[in-house]
């Protein structure tokens, strides 16, 4: 059924979320499958938004609600989709804002860009000290740690986590990623990270390549 398919990427790109909504439940009383849905329809459509976004098309706005729209969706599919031996995360990702640190818009658009991409995400939140990155990390046993900061204040709390992880005897079980504004190649370079991406869409990519 490649039209209602077709139709539920764009409500995604659109950012329409009462129409995906619709769009998804007349997917499925058609007997399309969940899993289809999301491989054909969801995740494609999170690839072109975070393309737009890449090529400046589209902005934090349209972001946030093509993200809205895809959860809208999803949230209907995953129930139907849990215990699908085909539907493989690509990867589990713990993600937060490092201690000290309260801002949070640009690591949630990071971590909804990851979930389009079919990670499976544990958000941590804002103002996560080290030792609460390395726990979750134990409990949760992700591929990638993905740490943001919006302070040349609190930057270092990545390296920080870096060394906790380390300390642990967790660091080389994950892929550690770091963005925000005050953040650049060179100073993940310099604290070890294993990646840095300036923007949520080329995080999503970032994280795929690592994982991979
Ligand atoms: Co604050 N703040 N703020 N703030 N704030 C900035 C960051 C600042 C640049 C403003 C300024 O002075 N021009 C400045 C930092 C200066 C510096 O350190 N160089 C600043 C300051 C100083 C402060 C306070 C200290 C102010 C005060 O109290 N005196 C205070 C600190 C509080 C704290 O954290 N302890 C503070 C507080 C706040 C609010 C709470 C009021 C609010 C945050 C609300 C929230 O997040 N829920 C706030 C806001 C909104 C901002 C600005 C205006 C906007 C930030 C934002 O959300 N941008 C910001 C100025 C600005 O940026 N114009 C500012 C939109 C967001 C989508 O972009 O977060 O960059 P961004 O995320 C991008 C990329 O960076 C990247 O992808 C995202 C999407 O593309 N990215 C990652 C982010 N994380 C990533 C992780 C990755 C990969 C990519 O991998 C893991």
């Amino acid at each position: 059924m490649p039209g209602v398919l077709d139709e539920i990427k764009q409500a995604v790109i659109d950012g329409n979320a009462g129409a995906a909504k619709e769009l998804t439940n007349k997917a499925l009383a058609a007997k399309v499958d969940a899993l289809e849905i999301f491989q054909v329809a969801l995740i494609p459509a999170m690839d072109e938004v975070g393309r737009r976004m890449q090529a400046e098309e589209y902005y934090i706005p349209e972001v946030l609600l093509s993200a809205r729209a895809m959860r809208t969706s999803s949230e209907i599919l995953k129930p139907l989709i849990a215990g699908n031996p085909n539907m493989k995360p690509a990867g589990k990702v713990v993600i937060g804002t490092v201690r000290g640190d309260l801002h949070d818009i640009g690591k949630n658009l990071v971590a909804m860009m990851l979930e389009g991409a079919s990670f499976e995400i544990s958000d941590l939140g804002i103002n996560v000290t080290p030792d609460q990155f390395v726990a979750k990390v134990n409990e949760v046993k992700p591929n990638l740690v993905a740490l943001s900061a919006m302070l040349t204040t609190t930057m270092m709390g990545m390296k920080e986590t870096i060394e906790a992880l380390k300390q642990a005897g967790v660091r080389s079980s994950v892929k550690v990623m770091v963005g925000g504004a005050p953040v650049n190649q060179r100073f993940a370079d310099e604290i070890g990270a294993d990646g840095y991406a300036a923007d949520a869409a080329t995080a999503a990519n970032l994280a795929k390549s690592l994982v991979a």
